[in-house]
């Protein structure tokens, strides 16, 4: 059962606490957590509230938190496992704001000072529907009407937390049609390939994964004489050819797709309005935004991050420059994969794929690296990626699965690390944990260990 209208009657009734001065706001490092604390970062802009991000609300950062000396705190897409924490080291607070949108540990009973905000409190599956960007975009509109023009980030934060599959579900969807209205988001069924308007058509022909035309994919030589015939200038995007060409390119596409592809050639797309980011014709979806941002914050450059979020036009060039820096250290990843492959270092069973970077691993790439060898990435398959990489003295691990399982990773993840006062958290499909490196051996053995009976068992 869920009920919406409790849900948005409890951010209303909340909305006056928000009112404060001596702010900390302390955000995730994902994308998510980068476009909420920035819609945050733009609401308190006159206040000067002190910035902070973090990779995992663990015991020794809610103590920091507590020994900072900003008496109101607000704590973004992160908090719902750690109700018990915050409640007994955050009583030196005026007041501590949490909007998370990930499943809640366990019932808490809350002093009043701290108010909890996470649709899970009210049947709505927040994994799913809504991001904290847009939880924390539906307060903060109603509080300043300035921040309506930032809904996109709301949009954009949902795609880092991959809720969009195929379409958003309904609070989301609210907000995709509140930013179509308000001309900030463009939503239109085209071609479906990957950054169609914002990249060149000779490139999004070849390498577009989101649908694989059978003839052009991956034929670089057979793409370009394509464009060749059609006559259509390869160095151009879809947008900005002109509208005959854009014809005349979908029909010759649906020729050579095969019959039974053929539904799946289109898609919707969600585009920035070219009102807000305007790049010589070029047009960005929300979804490649969101990946710009995931760079960014796997670089820890949130600095950029949050400047790109704010103004998408001038801060574009540098954002790419840095996302080329990020892509090189993923294609670095994957050669190390291959290699571990190749010499037998990767342990694979029927249920699992387990790869051990230890110190070889940007320990925040882990998370993207099991996304990757998931089913939708680049490796496809439909067993349980886990990767694990060492961050200065813990051991950092990432659990991943294709959409369509019903294992919960994130009660496994708990279940790996509840003995080595490890942290883990996230969602069904895809959950992280941490804990100190002196137990690297343990963790790997039980990782060998997981079978249908403790992926089923329940936590
Ligand atoms: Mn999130």
């Amino acid at each position: 059962m869920n009920d919406y209208e409790s849900f948005f009657s409890f951010l209303e009734k909340n909305q006056p606490y928000f009112n404060m001065d001596d702010i900390l706001v302390v955000s995730h490092l994902d994308t998510d957590g980068v476009t909420s604390l920035s819609l945050f970062k733009k609401f308190y802009e006159d206040k000067n509230p002190h910035l902070k991000i973090i990779q995992q609300l663990d015991d020794e950062c809610i103590d920091e938190i507590s020994n900072m000396p900003q008496k109101n705190v607000i704590i973004l897409d992160s908090g719902s496992l750690k109700l018990n924490s915050i409640k007994k080291k955050l009583s030196n607070k005026n007041r501590v704001i949490i909007i998370d949108h990930h499943e809640i540990e366990d019932d808490c009973q809350l002093p009043e000072n701290i108010i909890f905000i996470n649709p899970f409190l009210f049947g709505i599956n927040g994994s799913k529907e809504i991001s904290t960007a847009g939880i924390s975009y539906l307060i903060l509109k109603e509080l300043n009407p300035e921040i309506k023009k930032f809904i996109y980030l709301s949009l954009i934060g949902a795609f880092g937390d991959y809720q969009y599959q195929n379409n958003f579900l309904y609070l989301n969807r609210i907000l995709q049609q509140e930013a179509v209205d308000n001309k900030i988001v463009i939503v239109r069924k085209e071609l479906n390939i990957f950054r169609l308007n914002s990249q060149p058509l000779s490139f999004t022909l070849t390498f577009s994964g989101d649908f694989k035309i059978p003839k052009l994919y991956r034929k670089e030589s057979y793409v370009y004489e394509f464009l060749k015939k059609l006559n259509i200038d390869g160095k151009k995007t879809f947008s900005q050819i002109d509208g005959n060409q854009q014809k005349k390119l979908v029909n010759a596409i649906k020729k050579i797709t095969p019959f039974h592809l053929r539904k799946y050639l289109f898609s919707y797309h969600i585009l920035i309005h070219p009102n807000l980011l305007n790049d010589e014709g070029k047009l960005y979806e929300a979804k490649e935004i969101s990946t710009y941002l995931n760079g960014l914050s796997r670089l820890f450059n949130v600095k950029l991050g949050i400047d790109f979020c704010l103004d998408l036009c001038n801060n574009l060039t540098e954002v790419k420059i840095e996302n080329k820096k990020y892509k090189s250290q993923i294609s670095n990843a994957m050669k190390i994969y291959y290699d571990m492959r190749a010499n037998g270092t990767v342990f694979e069973n029927d249920l699992i794929i387990y790869i051990n970077y230890k110190d070889k691993l940007n320990p925040n790439l882990v998370g993207i690296l099991s996304s990757m060898l998931t089913k939708g990435g680049i490796e496809q398959t439909k067993k349980i990626v886990i990767i694990s990489a060492y961050q200065k003295n813990n051991f950092k691990l990432s659990f991943r699965v294709h959409n369509k399982s019903n294992y919960n990773l994130n009660n496994l993840a708990r279940k790996l690390v509840e003995n080595y006062g490890g942290e883990a958290g996230g969602h069904k499909q895809a959950s992280g944990a941490v804990t100190k490196k002196e137990h690297e051996e343990e963790i790997i053995k039980k990782i060998k260990q997981i079978d249908e009976n403790i992926l089923n068992s329940n936590f």
